[in-house]
């Protein structure tokens, strides 16, 4: 598959098991899974044949590792990132001390006030490395690096999850256990 093709399939594939699978006819389960019979058959219906080998290929070469098969590869859904209702199931695990955000300085102000919310999404996404962070805020333009006090957090109650693609979830960060929130 084309680089430029793998990416715009690995965009539609997010959008669809993340966001609105409706858009192709499909339903998630209550944990995100589709039938991956059934997932190529509605991309097929839609203009974007994949044979499975081309599936199971992005699955594998995903950069941030964002689809999963079931155990018997019967099933597919993405790890994270939903805005769909799934309850992915992931155990509580215990996080370093030390989390990193990345996001942008003009976010500061109403991160100071409200802490990290998860916005559109599920939860707040964390890191366990500053370039990972680093990455996420760049999307947004000069990248920002929040450290996270997982460790006091933890302590104070808060839960976390770890995704297979080693992403930090939480509920909220309230903005006591951010460092590096000052302007300047
Ligand atoms: C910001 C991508 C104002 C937050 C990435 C972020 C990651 C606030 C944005 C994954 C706020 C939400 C997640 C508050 C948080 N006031 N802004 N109180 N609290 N924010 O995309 O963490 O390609 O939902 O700083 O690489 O940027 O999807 O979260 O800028 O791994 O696989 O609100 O998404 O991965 O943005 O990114 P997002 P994120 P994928």
């Amino acid at each position: 598959m084309s680089d430029p093709r793998r990416k715009a399939t690995s965009k539609f594939l997010s959008f669809v098991l993340r966001h609105e699978p409706e858009a192709v006819g499909l339903s998630l389960d209550a944990a995100g899974w589709v039938e991956v019979d059934e997932l190529l058959k509605a991309l097929a219906a839609h203009h974007r044949p994949l044979s499975r080998a081309e599936l199971e290929d992005l699955v594998a070469t995903n950069d941030k590792r964002r689809f999963a098969f079931s155990e018997d590869g019967g099933r597919i859904r993405a790890s994270q990132g939903h805005s769909t209702a799934v309850e992915l199931g992931y155990e509580p695990a215990e996080p370093p001390d030390v989390l990193f955000h990345g996001t942008v300085h003009r976010l500061l102000p109403s991160i100071r006030e409200a802490g990290l919310q998860r916005m559109q999404r599920h939860h707040v996404h964390l890191s366990a490395d500053v370039p990972t962070a680093r990455n996420v805020g760049r999307r947004r333009g000069a990248p920002v690096i929040l450290r996270v006090d997982a460790r006091a957090m933890r302590e104070a109650g808060h839960v976390f999850f770890r995704t297979p693609n080693d992403v930090w979830l939480t509920e909220t960060v309230p903005s006591t256990f951010i460092a590096g929130l000052d302007d300047d």
